[in-house]
């Protein structure tokens, strides 16, 4: 009989690997596939923070499951978190520390490679000052690296000139939160997409983004018996939109103004929380003074949303009994993102939006720890939310970490954007990159390229070979997810672990150890930063010191305490030892001199790179729920590159008329910039007519060759989101023709312009 079943099946049942063991997710299962055991950790991918399962069999990762147990994703996943595994042990891996010679790089020893860089760095700093070495970081290294490294850069190497790629993701909230609140730190939290009865999504588009955010939404129905009214804001009708009751497709970057529009209606109609506003904020006389030049028709003309549909959102926004809006790009990557977010904060504030469950404005992040590198990351601030310009806060760090005051800055450097111009003048000669691929994901990427040209040296920290470490002279290979210990922080401020499960690839450390080991190659600066660190704990340690009795208190974590919670919201301390899941609750201060959040008023106005008759159309970018960002992650993954090879361009179906193409077909895409060939057609509504999309993930349609060096003042955050281009197909090469006079008519631009105009003569009225 044994032999028959041999026979069909071709195997021997009774060989061991096929012998049937018990497994906690697979249950029966061939011991042959069944991993060696499981590790709990966290998804290294986007800020939503799910906690999940590794399946390791012979020291390599093999599976990922969704961690049941925990409070974010409760078991589920995502197609890239389910995937992740499938990343590691990728060919494209960095196998340890490389030096270019000759064009090609040449594996050496660590301590080669730190001692050409180190020289290198001294050289240079001797020669140019210490401010000529930059360093630029992400929001993708555990929060312990993060704080050892940025601790380096500013007390180590002592410059300042140091920033991440978080400016082109997530600065706008930050600033906007400082303006508003006197301090970073989103108020909400997930819980509050199953309190609130409105959800206002602006910008963002969880359905491919965030996906697992969905599942609080829908427990909305569960806890309150009904389902939240969802309107989505987005001038492409993007897969979240299918999730909304109402969808306003409102004119590229004019939300400013919806938002202006939407405090106006309140205000006339009296639908404001009056009791709320008096008694939690301040400013709100003279920003009642300034919003009278948002009255219903002048924003109906801006944006595009009709009257009508403005107060109904208006009502429906006030009239709720808790009203939540979370954004995320759409808002963040526009030359007013700063602005907005700060006006969906008024929004909230006029309604009594805040603090409570199902009511507050909440940015939700993007990368796996954007929120730890803010705390943290010695970028923007000095760790804890200090203030470089505060002597107090400057000599508090100082005393708390064993350091002389005189080594903390006393200003902010050069952001991201700065640090790319002060090289192209030649005053930065040594760039650092650590985790982030900018030769991909930064806008106008041909002035970008000739800018690194001109560097005496880069040095490029990552785990695997991005385009950006193509062009480095030297690498530092890093070890990455599920191959080091240490935290996460998620949008909601909630810390996690993600944990160690195999062995490092090959010859490759991990970013914590590459950072103490280098540092030992500059006198002193080992004994005075890192004496006795050997584990990311120790810096965990620091930082839980460092972060004491400041807002983004993590005083009362452990790793043991986060794992067993399934993640820590901070402020986590004596008097909130389980962690605090919303800010500003009544009777909660804010950091700024008032103690109360703050009314801010900005104007909209229009964009500076508007369309003409040469560039007649606008591209908007972003992305697919299958690739993260430039693909170095999700490139190396099957099932994601199958479903995602190459980009396209999202096309009106008027537009594919002029320029006589269809689904399929391949088109090109030019601005003053740069041109993009190859890029294959979707012919859809849910563009409007004179508006593209193309996903920016993809190296083979570099989409950031058209983008603009376009930047919000106050955040330095790029203006991704419109830019002005042209289309080319084979039938039509010149593109889209349009007259001076339909110009004005396309996108209402000129009437926006005209709106505005008008807006700026009206007569304030004086008193409230
Ligand atoms: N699958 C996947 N998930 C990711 C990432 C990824 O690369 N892939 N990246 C992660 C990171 S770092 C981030 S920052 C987040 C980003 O998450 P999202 O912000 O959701 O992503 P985007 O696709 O860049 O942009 C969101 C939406 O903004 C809209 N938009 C464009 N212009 C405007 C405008 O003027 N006004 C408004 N209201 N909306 C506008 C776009 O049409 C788009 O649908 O995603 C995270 N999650
Ligand atoms: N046109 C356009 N451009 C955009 C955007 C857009 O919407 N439109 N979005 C912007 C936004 S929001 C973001 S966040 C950026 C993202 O842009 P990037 O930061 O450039 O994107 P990633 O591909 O995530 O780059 C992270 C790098 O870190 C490496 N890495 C992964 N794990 C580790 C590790 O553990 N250690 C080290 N040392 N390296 C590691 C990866 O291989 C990868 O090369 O793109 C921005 N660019
Ligand atoms: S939603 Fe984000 S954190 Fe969750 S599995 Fe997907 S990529 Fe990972
Ligand atoms: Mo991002």
């Amino acid at each position: 009989m044994l032999n028959k079943i041999k026979e069909f099946f071709g195997f021997d049942i009774k060989e061991e690997k096929y012998l049937l063991v018990d497994d906690p997710f697979f249950g029966k299962v061939a011991k042959e596939k069944a991993p060696d055991k499981w590790v709990r950790s966290t998804c290294g991918y986007c800020g939503v923070g799910c906690g999940l399962y590794i399946g390791v069999k012979n020291s390599d990762p093999v599976y990922v499951k969704g961690d049941p147990d925990h409070p974010v994703n409760r078991g589920t996943l995502c197609p890239k978190g389910l995937s992740e595994h499938e990343m590691v042990r990728a060919p494209s891996r960095l196998p340890g520390a490389m030096i270019k010679r000759d064009g090609k790089f040449e594996q050496v020893s660590w301590d080669e490679a730190f001692k050409k860089v180190s020289d290198k760095f001294k050289e240079v700093q001797a020669k140019y000052g210490k401010r000529s070495v930059a360093v630029i970081s992400t929001g993708q290294l555990l929060t312990e690296e993060f704080y050892t490294l940025g601790k380096f850069v500013q007390l180590g190497l002592e410059t300042n000139n140091y920033d991440g790629n978080t400016t082109l993701c997530m600065a706008s909230a930050v600033m906007g939160y400082k303006q508003s609140f006197g301090s970073d730190g989103p108020p909400g939290c997930y819980e509050d997409f199953s309190h609130a009865e409105v959800i206002m999504l602006i910008g963002a588009n969880i359905a491919d983004n965030h996906p697992i955010l969905k599942l609080h939404i829908a427990r909305n129905k569960q806890v309150r018996g009904k389902k939240p009214t969802i309107i989505v804001v987005d001038p492409r009708h993007s897969k979240t939109a299918n999730m909304a009751d109402i969808y306003l497709p409102i004119k590229p970057r004019t939300d400013l103004a919806f938002i202006n529009g939407l405090c106006y209606i309140i205000w006339e109609q009296g639908w404001m929380d009056e009791k709320f506003i008096k008694e939690r904020t301040v400013g709100y006389r003279e920003f009642i003074k300034n919003i009278q030049k948002y009255p219903p028709q002048e924003v109906a003309h801006i944006t595009g949303i009709d009257v009508k549909t403005l107060y109904e959102v208006a009502r429906l926004y006030a009239g709720a009994r808790a009203a939540m809006s979370a954004w995320t790009m759409g808002v963040n990557q526009s030359a007013m993102g700063t602005d907005t977010v700060s006006a969906i904060v008024n929004l909230a504030l006029m309604t009594g939006n805040l603090g409570k469950p199902g009511g507050s404005p909440m940015s939700i992040t993007g990368q796996c720890n954007a929120m730890g590198t803010r705390e943290s990351g010695f970028t923007s601030s000095i760790p804890g939310y200090r203030n470089f310009a505060s002597a107090e806060d400057r000599r508090e760090y100082a005393n708390i970490v064993g350091v002389p005051e005189e080594l903390v800055p006393t200003a902010r450097g050069y952001a991201y954007p700065q640090i790319i111009e002060a090289i192209e003048k030649g005053e930065i000669k040594a760039l650092w990159v650590v985790a982030t691929n900018p030769l991909v994901s930064y806008p106008d990427q041909n002035r970008l390229r000739k800018a690194l040209e001109k560097l005496e040296i880069l040095v490029v920290q990552d785990s695997f070979m991005s385009d950006t470490a193509e062009l480095a002279d030297v690498l530092f290979g890093a070890a990455t997810w599920s191959e080091k210990t240490g935290t996460y922080t998620n949008s909601e401020r909630r810390c996690n672990l993600a944990k160690k499960s195999v062995p490092n690839y090959k010859d490759s450390k991990s970013d914590f150890e590459i950072v103490v080991e280098f540092s030992k190659h500059f006198e002193g600066k080992y004994e005075l930063l890192f004496n006795g660190w050997s584990k990311p704990e120790d810096a965990f340690e620091e930082w839980k010191r460092v972060s004491k009795g400041r807002l983004c208190d993590y005083s009362g974590m452990t790793y043991e305490k986060i794992e067993k919670l399934g993640g820590i919201q901070w402020p986590c301390n004596e008097e909130h030892p389980e962690g605090t899941p919303r800010l500003y609750y009544e009777g909660m201060k804010t950091r700024n001199e008032e103690g109360k959040p703050k009314f801010v008023f900005a104007d909209w106005f229009p964009m500076e790179e508007n369309i003409c008759t040469s560039f007649p159309l606008i591209l908007n970018t972003g992305r697919t729920v299958e690739q993260f960002h430039t693909r170095t992650k999700t490139g190396t993954i099957k099932i994601l590159e199958d479903l995602a090879p190459e980009a396209w361009i999202e096309l009106n179906s008027k537009d594919a008329e002029k320029l006589q193409v269809k689904s399929g077909d391949r088109i090109s895409l030019s601005s003053p910039r740069g041109k993009v060939d190859n890029v294959v057609v979707r012919v859809t509504e849910a563009v409007r007519e004179g508006t593209v999309f193309v996903p920016f993930h993809f190296n083979t349609q570099l989409v950031n060759t058209l983008t603009q060096s376009l930047f919000d003042p106050k955040s330095y955050e790029p203006n991704y989101k419109q830019t002005a281009v042209q289309l080319h197909s084979e039938k039509v090469p010149d593109g889209i023709k349009l007259k001076e006079e339909e110009i004005s008519g396309a996108l209402g631009y000129q009437e926006q312009e005209s709106a505005i105009e008008k807006i700026l003569d009206k007569e304030r009225v004086g008193s409230v």
